[in-house]
């Protein structure tokens, strides 16, 4: 696959530098995990130069172990949509921890962040709780095998799904980001069950459909994509997916773990009026805490074990802390709420177009609810080629520049961003200056 080299040793690999104690944290992290981090993202490969390693979090704000402060739009790659450290969480995991911090049993508050799933999604009639997106698309692909008795799935080129065997196939994120194959240490023959076509290409995605058809368990997407940059679907693309599924008899999966609860309340399902026969939810759902969950159809979801033979099981699935923080995220993200964010990433991404028009660079920017995103090419991407085609060193410097004034970016052209309802107009008005200062300093690099 084309791919963007990770960075070493050109000009934009020495970009500002971080403070002291980041460095020093960093070199003993170096010392003990690959590539210093436990998510290899977060290790700017593709942008160079080295993480500042974060101290703490408040409302729309980090700040880092020199005591550099940033307005962030990672929100920790998606789930903060409250915010950093948001009171109305702390209280209900300081209120939940009193009486215990795990069981392996069931407890009420899986009970509830369940029912509170399903009455924004009713889709989903029934769910699993897991603790991370890898676990759920992963346990998603073994339940369509087994219903559909067939070994195949298709997936989109720069879609990702998390980190399991079938998925790491022409896969965006950290895969994209840092130019890596897409499935060393992964069996062939189990990589080959894995067919591709191109994003919002329904002409090539049919092709392949039918070709495998009768061998097709599941046609899996991100309905808006965040790991390849963000892209928005084509108007048909879902609705077109959806037909092909029907068609074939495979099961269409919507890989929700980035756009739940922030592209709409009720998801794809609410905002495409398209309904996938499975999801896979995750970040939102649990608050900032690791939880993410996998649900559908009952006659589906009741050939899950116990119910039935397909086998899944996690000691702190259904965790009462993680279960906590992720109510009391949802109780809060009222659809006024909601709305409101989507509003402020409107403006946002109003305000960078202008700034960026200002300046004569190409450049594209988007947001679907709270989730958006930002590509240097003219329009904006509606495929992974596209996004490979956007000025990514020009992204780099900019990224660097933006970070030294005080903006947290993801570290990739390949990662969507996040907004969330601690980022005021105050946020916006400053991230506008800033980029602007950023982009003019970047460009006279
Ligand atoms: N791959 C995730 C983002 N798409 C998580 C990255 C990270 O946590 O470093």
């Amino acid at each position: 696959m084309t791919s963007t080299p990770a960075v070493s040793g050109s000009r934009t690999a020495v970009p500002d530098a971080v403070g002291p104690r980041s460095a020093a944290i960093m070199e003993r992290a170096r010392a003990l995990f690959p590539g210093g981090v436990n998510s290899p993202v977060r290790a700017y490969g593709a942008v160079g130069g080295e993480p500042f390693v974060v101290e703490r979090g408040e409302g729309a704000r980090i700040w880092d172990a020199d005591g550099r402060e940033y307005i962030d739009y990672v929100l920790s790659w998606g789930p903060l949509v409250l915010g950093h450290a948001p009171p109305v969480v702390l209280d209900a995991l300081r209120e939940t921890m009193q009486r215990g911090t795990s069981f392996g049993m069931p407890s009420e508050l899986e009970v509830q962040l369940g029912e509170a799933i399903r009455a924004r999604m009713p889709h989903l009639e029934m769910l699993r709780f897991v603790s991370s997106g890898t676990e759920a698309t992963m346990s998603l692909l073994r339940l369509a095998r087994a219903y559909t008795g067939r070994d195949r799935v298709l997936k989109f080129d720069g879609c990702y799904h998390g980190h399991a065997d079938s998925f790491l196939v022409r896969a965006g994120s950290g895969v994209a980001t840092l130019g890596i194959p897409g499935s060393p240490g992964i069996p062939r023959e189990l990589a080959a069950l894995t067919l591709t076509a191109p994003l919002n290409d329904l002409g090539a995605t049919a092709e392949t459909a039918r070709k495998f058809g009768g061998e097709l368990a599941a046609i899996i997407v991100e309905p808006v994509v965040g790991n390849a940059g963000f892209i928005a679907p084509d108007r048909d693309f879902l609705p077109g997916l959806r037909a092909l599924a029907d068609e074939t008899g495979a099961l269409l999966i919507f890989d929700e773990v980035m756009t739940g609860y922030r592209i709409a309340l009720g998801g794809a399902h609410e905002r495409f009026g398209v309904t996938p026969d499975l999801t896979a939810l995750g970040k939102v759902i649990g608050g900032g805490l690791p939880v993410a969950a996998y649900g559908g159809r009952r006659d589906l979801m009741e050939r899950v074990a116990p119910s039935g033979p397909v086998y899944q099981a996690g000691t702190l699935s259904g965790n009462p802390l993680a279960m906590a923080a992720g109510l009391a995220t949802l109780r809060s993200l009222t659809p006024v709420l909601h709305d409101r964010i989507s509003v402020r990433a409107g403006e946002l991404v109003e305000g960078l177009r202008q700034v960026a028009g200002r300046h004569g660079v190409p450049f594209s920017a988007d947001h679907a609810g709270s989730m958006w995103g930002f590509s240097f090419r003219d329009r904006p991407p509606r495929s992974f080629a596209d996004a490979q085609q956007a000025d990514i060193g020009l992204f780099r410097r900019v990224f660097h520049a933006a970070r030294a004034r005080g903006l947290s970016f993801a570290p990739s052209a390949y990662e969507a961003a996040f907004m969330s309802a601690a980022h005021g107009t105050r946020e916006v008005a400053e991230t506008l200056e800033r980029f602007d200062d950023a982009l003019r300093a970047a460009i006279a690099a």
